[in-house]
């Protein structure tokens, strides 16, 4: 008999579930819980963003978060909000605190809910405020996405209840700044982007063979001469310190860390062709534009590339609040075995000196400098890779090759490179960070952009989206509760949004089926 009555309140209850599931707003990446009841939140005229912190530098942390949802909602909607500090709302508000906050959601989780009267976000952290306003903008109508007033829109957020936390902490995207340069606008467009998506980690990887990127005032001939180039020819460019921190301020606002690579001791010409000394010739290389890997090394028995390497990782982590310097490690091929175990030991050093810690990429992890507080950035994940880094314990990020959005989505796409296989939107998305690396500690996900093929803003949209979505939902939710087809529903409808925010991102037929 209950379980009859049971399940004639089910079957009474399901019109309704159904009427909100068709209207529910598709939140990218997917929270850990979130129900949908009946009525609605409309945001008006009269709308006051109030914020409380537990103490007043919190209060101030949160007034600041506050501000930039209120920029956001006014652009499109025309109003006025604005941002009091106060624990005591009033109705009709939007309320975004950290007092009460829920501890087993941690530093980034939140509980955002929604009554007829009142949003309530509560975070532990003004970081986990930030997230939770991510998910806030995508429950109103895609248009709130818009720069421009938008006259005539009901803007509502259903009443619901959202319970949310990550399932990684290092959720990243990398950019190669190096093989063709961005601006300073390019790249913080980028990362505003990104951290609507909970994207948390911005990976600079700022030399190459083909260009230095950051001014170091010790060695000025690295941009002197090292950053005058990119793939191809064309004039390339560097950010001067005081642009690399602006960069970093930028992201910090949206509470992305920016971790800087300087990749060696392969993948070093611009700096072999900025200072002579760096070479067994005592010559300046000639600088390049192919896209060749492997040929380049710097000396790494010589206390000529020791005193280089101190000069640029001092100056990097003076200006660099990330607790991590990338110091590259990848494709190494013109360094013997036994001078690329030194080299990363030495390096190792020069880091932890400098009040930083080392990522590098595999194989990095075999030297026997590479010590547990290092981190391995695993890329190969094969079975031979990260084997050392899970017996000294250290953490490892995963990037493999589903998380390399320079990879062609389709054999004919436009730009791209095809080593690593086809990785169209399906591909970014079906994957387990397991599946690179078992049994270690696993601290997040990494996608990476190459730009050996990508020149211009619309390149690095069409490449990212909407694979950066996927990847950032596989650091984001937990695998068991990930799912292709319930994605591909949410990200349909994403399209609209990202329309609205300007991304000229690929019509992924796997996605939008024509
Ligand atoms: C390999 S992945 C590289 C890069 C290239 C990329 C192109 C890695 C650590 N190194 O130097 O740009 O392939 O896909």
């Amino acid at each position: 008999a209950l379980a009859l009555l049971l399940s004639v309140n089910i079957m009474s209850a399901l019109p309704d579930i159904a009427n909100a599931a068709s209207s529910q707003p598709s939140i990218l990446p997917k929270p850990v819980s979130y129900t949908v009841g009946t009525g609605q939140f409309v945001l008006t005229q009269t709308t006051s963003i109030y914020v409380a912190g537990n103490t007043a530098a919190e209060t101030e942390e949160l007034f600041k978060n506050g501000q930039m949802l209120a920029n956001k909602l006014n652009a499109s909607t025309g109003f006025q909000i604005t941002v009091i500090k106060s624990n005591n709302p009033t109705v009709g508000s939007i309320y975004l605190t950290t007092i009460g906050g829920n501890t087993a959601l941690g530093n980034e989780g939140y509980d955002l809910i929604t009554t007829s009267n009142q949003v309530t976000l509560t975070a532990n952290t003004p970081e986990g405020v930030f997230r939770g306003n991510q998910t806030l903008l995508q429950l109103l109508p895609a248009d709130i996405e818009k720069n421009t007033v938008v006259p005539g829109v009901q803007w509502v957020i259903p009443n619901s209840n959202i319970s949310d936390k990550p399932a990684y902490e290092y959720r990243g995207l990398m950019l190669d700044v190096a093989r063709h340069f961005f601006t300073v606008d390019q790249v913080e467009r980028q990362i505003d982007l990104a951290s609507q998506y909970k994207i948390n980690k911005f990976h600079m990887h700022l030399s190459d063979d083909q260009a230095w990127r950051i001014e170091i005032k010790s060695r000025p001939d690295l941009v002197e001469i090292g950053s005058k180039g990119q793939v191809g020819g064309g004039p390339g460019g560097f950010y001067t310190q005081e642009q690399f921190k602006e960069i970093i301020n930028y992201a910090a606002e949206r509470y992305i860390e920016v971790i800087p690579e300087i990749d060696m001791p392969g993948h070093t010409n611009a700096a072999l062709a900025s200072y002579g000394e760096l070479n067994p010739d005592g010559q300046r290389k000639p600088m390049r534009t192919d896209i060749a890997v492997g040929y380049s090394s710097l000396m790494t028995q010589s206390e000529v590339t020791y005193a280089f390497v101190d000069d640029v990782i001092r100056e990097l982590a003076a200006i660099s609040p990330s607790p991590y310097i990338h110091i590259g490690g990848d494709e190494a091929q013109s360094t013997a075995a036994a001078d690329y175990d030194y080299f990363i030991g030495r390096v190792t050093t020069i880091v932890k000196n400098y009040g930083k810690k080392v990522i590098g990429w595999d194989p990095s992890d075999t030297s026997s400098g590479a010590t547990s507080d290092s981190i391995l950035q695993n890329w190969h994940c094969t079975a031979s890779t990260g084997i050392s880094a899970k017996s000294k314990g250290m953490k490892v990020i995963v990037s493999p090759a589903n998380a390399y959005l320079d990879m062609k989505y389709y054999a004919d796409t436009p730009i791209g490179l095809s080593w690593r296989g086809l990785i169209n939107t399906n591909k970014a998305y079906d994957w387990n960070p397991t599946d690179c690396i078992s049994g270690a500690n696993i601290y997040g996900v990494d996608s990476t952009l190459w730009t050996e093929t990508v020149v211009t803003q619309d390149n690095l949209d069409y490449m990212l989206y909407p694979r950066l979505i996927a990847t950032a939902e596989v650091g984001w939710t937990a695998q068991s509760n990930r799912n292709w087809n319930d994605f591909k529903g949410r990200l349909t409808d994403q399209a609209s949004r990202m329309q609205n925010k300007g991304i000229k991102f690929f019509a992924d037929p796997v996605v939008w089926e024509p």
